[in-house]
């Protein structure tokens, strides 16, 4: 099957397209338009390329009655579209030729477009970096997932304290999503089971109308387009009439506002389960859509329902649409009358699971009575499932159906084919402890996928200066074979190259500078290092480590304020959920020690700290080219994989991070002498725990680190409140779960040297060179094709 690229597109035939889109999309002539206009149009105008890759992706798929991968996700992280879209068309040049003609700056159109945060964190940007990739790569795909109307909360500081706004994406125009009122599925909840005559109904009591919204995704060079199926929730029947005839005017608009209650916002947790109803609610809605719109895509190209694995392959994001185990089951026997063994099988066939985390609080779980109030067949079926399971088996120390509870990782795993880990460590734990017992019972089940970032967005796009040297190295393969940048290593060993490498990377810091000059009114220094921890706020990935490090470091430098520091910029951003106050707790210390620090006039030229606020996928792209060190700190065992850590390596940075998650797999890559290595294994984590007082002996043992907690604790950082932060230095001395304190003294060790690396610019660039060179492993397209060959049996449409 060949595919043929999308014909050149010339600046003039763009810049026609602009206009004509400003005019006749939105009615207004050049001399009247705004930004926004010119936003739109220039989408627009990119837009009806995409749609052509589309149509013809679309067409192939049809044709060759394809197998479907489905990718079933709460989030979709996706940020802005228009330079992915841009990029991935070829158009840069053309796009920014036709604005300037047009008296626009390309730069400033592009900045425009809101960010689309309908995702937490790393597990919805993940989703975001595949979709991209499964379009590159040509393998017909659908994501599914919910459109929120509040994506994830805007994040300000008030006296150094997190405050959260509603995020309101959809207020402004939006160019990418088509609406589809004709893919309308009625999705039912609560109700009454039946049971006439051997078959069971389901009678819902309540029901809400899932309309599709469809945003094309196209992969590199535009030769394949895949869909973002995104679904909002209307009421069925909007308006009960006889009820506003009544004068109950509250009853009367019930249903209108319990429909839109479903797609208002995303869960602004992350890892940690709020165990509320409607969050279920919003779970099934997802997968009862999906699943409808995958059988009606199949019932149009397949007459037999048992050919169903053969052509859907559904991967289930985490457990949160883990109710398709038991919905797809009920279809298939229920609706479509299998017998009950039968349709369990075409269920697994089709369905597989990828856990992303350990963190038993986040292992989703749901009382028996939440769950069978609102999907009463689907508790049934779910008891039905766990007794099929465990016949031959009589252990259930693992079971799904304990503790009056339904557990959805043991669901899901019982449910897919295959279970995947995200890194190559996280694979090995959870055959070692979650899923030990049914990881004994199918040992061919679970493997492993390390995750993956697509190089288009983290590094050809978000980094302009490095991926123009790169091509002009070793020309353009390396963005769709990212393995090809090791083809940069002669390159390295050439003084002259490193020195083109360095100042890429200078200029980086010095626009990031600049930036945070106008935006946050601070300057900061662009030769010092800029050292950088960006993801969302939790314990496990102890920002409190790195700021009680920098703490220390403040106050050694001002025990010998002229002996030879290595000039530092400590860079945080990230959200805490609303609801964790020991996280928020984390935010305000790092914004009370940036403002002793920064004031400081001994040590502010040396050491400065700034929390930048409302981290989301532009800052990163912004922050991430810029940085020297990436921080990658948290406690072993406890981060499934990371990505950023993949952003930053590829991108020159140097890592400083435990043998947690993808960090091992990273070190591994780029050599273990560039990378600061420290810290204890998720084994000596374990055994760690087991002594007495580890806490208080550690900090016995590190003078240091009992002075950085005595400023803590006795309110250096909150002189207008003293014993504001006294939990947390009583916290990191006392239970320390995540091992603070017994980490500090190889971590202060780890920093040090990589203040000594960075004292010698050579030795540094070259490390940081190399780490770009040797992470190409880590693109989603290799992580993609893993999916393709050893989960989902699914092909590339593409021929190269
Ligand atoms: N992760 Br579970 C999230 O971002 N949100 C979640 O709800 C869960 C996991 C992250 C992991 O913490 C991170 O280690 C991983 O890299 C990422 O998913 C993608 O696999």
């Amino acid at each position: 099957m060949n595919i043929a690229t999308p014909p050149q597109v010339s600046t003039n035939t763009l810049r026609d397209a602009i206009v004509r889109h400003l005019c006749y999309s939105f009615g207004r002539e050049p001399d009247f338009a705004g930004l926004e206009d010119w936003r739109m149009a220039l989408s627009y105008a990119i837009r009806d390329h995409i749609a052509d890759s589309w149509f013809r992706a679309a067409g192939t798929a049809r044709r060759e009655g394809a197998k479907r991968v489905y990718y079933l996700s709460m989030e979709f992280l996706i940020g802005r579209l228009l330079e992915d879209g841009i990029v991935n068309l070829g158009l840069v040049d053309q796009a920014r030729e036709a604005l300037a003609a047009l008296g626009q700056d390309y730069d400033t159109v592009l900045a425009d477009e809101p960010d689309a945060a309908l995702g937490n964190g790393g597990l919805g940007r993940l989703a975001a970096c595949f979709l991209e990739s499964l379009s590159t790569l040509g393998c017909p795909a659908y994501g599914y997932g919910i459109r929120y109307e509040h994506g994830l909360f805007r994040q300000s500081f008030q006296g150094g304290r997190q405050i959260e706004a509603p995020e309101t994406w959809l207020l402004q125009r939006h160019a990418w999503e088509f609406e589809r009122p004709e893919a309308l599925f009625r999705i039912g909840f609560g109700g009454e089971i039946e049971e006439t005559g051997g078959k069971v109904l389901w009678h819902p009591a309540e029901h809400v109308d899932a309309e599709a919204y469809d945003t094309p995704i196209v992969g590199w060079q535009g030769k394949w387009a895949n869909t973002l199926r995104l679904w909002s929730a209307k009421a069925s029947d909007p308006f009960d009439l006889p009820a506003f005839n009544r004068g109950d005017f509250a009853a009367a608009a019930q249903p209108e506002a319990l429909a839109r209650t479903i797609s208002r916002v995303l869960y602004p947790d992350d890892t940690t389960e709020q165990g509320r109803e409607l969050r279920l609610k919003q779970e099934f809605f997802l997968v009862a859509a999906a699943l409808r719109d995958i059988l009606a895509r199949f019932d149009k190209e397949h007459s037999d329902i048992r050919k169903l694995p053969e052509k859907v392959a559904i991967q289930l994001n985490d457990t949160h649409p883990a109710v398709a185990g038991p919905e797809l089951v009920r279809i298939l026997h229920d609706e479509r009358s299998l017998p009950f063994e039968e349709a369990m099988e075409i269920a697994r066939g089709c369905l597989s699971y990828t856990n992303h985390t350990l963190l038993p609080e986040a292992l989703e779980s749901w009382g028996e009575d939440l769950f069978g109030g609102l999907l009463p067949r689907h508790l049934q079926i779910a008891d039905l499932i766990d007794n099929a399971h465990y016949e031959a088996n009589p252990s259930r120390t693992q079971s799904m159906r304990a503790d009056h509870q339904v557990k959805m990782g043991q669901l899901s795993f019982v449910m897919a084919h295959k279970v995947n880990g995200v890194s190559a460590l996280h694979t090995e734990l959870m055959k070692e402890t979650v899923f030990s017992e049914l990881h004994r019972l199918h040992p061919e089940r679970i493997v492993n996928q390390t995750n993956g970032v697509t190089p288009r967005r983290w590094l050809l796009a978000c980094n302009p200066r490095l991926s123009g040297l790169i091509t002009e190295t070793i020309g353009d393969g390396w963005v769709a074979d990212l393995e090809r940048l090791r083809e940069l290593e002669p390159a390295i060993e050439d003084a002259a190259w490193r020195e083109r490498f360095d100042a890429a990377k200078r200029a980086n810091k010095v626009d990031l500078s600049n930036w945070m000059a106008a935006e946050q009114g601070v300057s900061v220094n662009p030769d010092a290092m800029f050292d950088v921890q960006i993801k969302r706020m939790h314990e496990y990935k102890r920002q409190h480590l790195n700021i009680l490090e920098t703490i220390a470091l403040w106050q050694e430098m001002k025990d010998a304020p002229n002996a030879d520091w290595t000039p530092r910029v400590v860079l945080f951003a990230g959200k805490a959920a609303p609801g964790y106050a020991f996280a928020k707790d984390i935010i305000r210390l790092i914004n009370d020690v940036a403002a002793v620090l920064n004031a400081d006039p001994e040590t502010g030229d040396k050491l400065q700290v700034l929390f930048l606020p409302n981290y989301n996928v532009t800052l990163a792209e912004r922050l991430i080219p810029a940085a020297d060190l990436s921080e990658q700190i948290s406690t072993a065992g406890k981060e499934a994989s990371g990505t950023g850590n993949m952003k930053f390596a590829l991108n020159g940075a140097m890592t400083i991070g435990t043998l947690d998650g993808a960090n091992v797999e990273i070190r591994e890559h780029v050599g273990a002498e560039n990378f600061f290595l420290f810290g204890m294994t998720a084994s000596d984590v374990t055994e760690r725990r087991k002594v007495e007082s580890h806490a208080a002996k550690a900090i016995e043992a590190d003078p240091r680190l009992a002075r950085a907690l005595q400023a803590v604790r006795g309110g250096t950082f909150s002189p207008d409140e003293v014993d504001r932060y006294t939990h947390v230095a009583d916290n990191i001395a006392g239970a320390d779960y995540f091992l603070v304190a017994s980490d500090f003294t190889e971590y202060w060790r780890a920093s040090r040297e990589a203040d000594a690396a960075f004292r010698d610019p050579a030795t540094w660039i070259r490390k940081a060179a190399l780490n770009t060179a040797r992470s190409g492993w880590f693109s989603s397209d290799r992580t993609i094709r893993g999916y393709m060959q050893d989960i989902w049996a699914a092909r590339s449409y593409l021929s190269d």
